[in-house]
């Protein structure tokens, strides 16, 4: 039984640093290519038959921690009936802008939102047959609305910074409907087979510290809160955003991810490893560097483990793995990570 990942999150000292890698599952991987020129990502999200093979295809390659449950940050939004397709990422045809569009959406019970992805954790559940975590995910109710609101990623999602602008009563409606549909989404995900959850807030970066203070971090609160009340682990992951760190260390989250632009030591610095409010750090290699190949890979993970306290840390990279990525880096990073000293050694 391999529960590195869950020991380490909730605080343990384990014999090392677990490691798991956001997007795992996904571009890089030639036999994920393969099965995708057959199949469409939509088709491969809705059949559990497929998802799971997915999910399951880096687990195969390498000794990974966690294996994270193959679906997309959209997926629990079919729940409420908005139209959307994928080129590569999510295209909403007809943005939601307005107030009519924003308060007709209805948020269906928990077991309806996605159980073609609640099946799939229950498949990879069984086949991982206890030699890593299972990860289930949901995107963060900020970075779900910038797909809703703009339509489209990318550029810095103008329409949804002017939304914010234009009515707060507004945005905050959309926002409470986002966390309500992203809190019974991963309780059911957990009730599924998924050891612990992590929100992607993957466009927090885009916002002020004044804005995700004032309309951003409440919601958090309350989904945050109303997984730990449920016992469900949580790991909370804010790309490009350094900046609110100060907001996100206080967070009812056991541990945070941090993108490859923060100082992960100094971080560890301000945010407590013990007692009340502390968390695991979980991150974070520049994706970039794995395109350097394996020898650029191990030389930033071996500053990363020297710089970093391993007790309380999960390695991961700053954010998600890149398409181009060459499969010895992966093999570098894993090589780095298990060949570390022991922990409480
Ligand atoms: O064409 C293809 O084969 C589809 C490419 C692809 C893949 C493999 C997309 C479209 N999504 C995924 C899988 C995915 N998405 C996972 C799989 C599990 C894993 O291995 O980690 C996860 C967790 C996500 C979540 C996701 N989707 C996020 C949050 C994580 C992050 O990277 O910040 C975001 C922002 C998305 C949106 C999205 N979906 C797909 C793409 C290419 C994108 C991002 C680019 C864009 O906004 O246009």
């Amino acid at each position: 039984m391999n529960d590195l990942l869950l020991r380490t999150l909730m605080g343990e000292k384990t014999e090392r640093r677990p490691l798991w890698i956001m997007r795992q599952a996904g571009r890089y991987l030639p036999e994920y290519r393969e099965l995708r020129k057959k199949n469409t990502f939509e088709e491969m999200c809705a059949s559990p038959d497929l998802a799971t093979e997915v999910t399951l295809q880096p687990m195969a390659r390498f000794p990974l921690d966690a294996a994270i449950v193959f679906a997309d940050l959209m997926t629990p939004v079919s729940a409420l009936g908005v139209p959307f397709h994928f080129n590569p990422g999510p295209i909403v045809p007809n943005p939601l802008r307005d107030a009519a569009s924003i308060r007709n959406l209805r948020v269906p019970a928990a077991e309806e939102i996605a159980p073609a992805m609640y099946e799939t954790l229950r498949r990879v559940k069984k086949g991982l047959e206890g030699r890593a975590n299972l990860i289930g995910f949901a995107g963060a109710p900020w970075s779900i609305a910038a797909y809703l609101v703009e339509g489209k990623g990318g550029k810095g999602f103008p329409f949804l910074r002017a939304l914010l602008a234009e009515d707060e009563v507004l945005f905050g409606e959309l926002l409470s409907t986002l966390t309500t549909l992203c809190l019974e989404f991963s309780i059911e995900q957990y009730r599924s087979g998924a050891d612990v959850i992590q929100i992607f807030d993957s466009w927090a970066g885009l916002l002020s510290v004044k804005n995700y203070t004032d309309h951003v971090e409440p919601h958090l609160i309350r989904l945050l809160s109303g997984l730990r009340e449920k016992g469900i682990p949580t790991i909370y992951f804010a790309q490009g955003a350094p900046h609110l760190t100060e907001n996100t260390k206080t967070l009812p989250c056991d541990g945070l991810g941090l993108c490859w632009r923060s100082d992960m030591a100094e971080a560890r610095n301000v945010i407590p490893n013990e007692g009340e409010g502390r968390k695991t750090l979980q991150g974070n290699i520049d994706p970039a560097i794995l395109l350097a190949g394996p020898e650029a890979t191990k030389r930033a993970a071996a500053e990363l483990l020297r710089t970093v306290p391993a007790h309380g840390h999960i390695v991961n990279l700053g954010h998600g793995i890149m398409p181009e990525v060459p499969i010895d880096s992966v093999h570098a990073l894993v090589e780095a990570v298990h060949n570390e000293a022991g922990v409480s050694a």
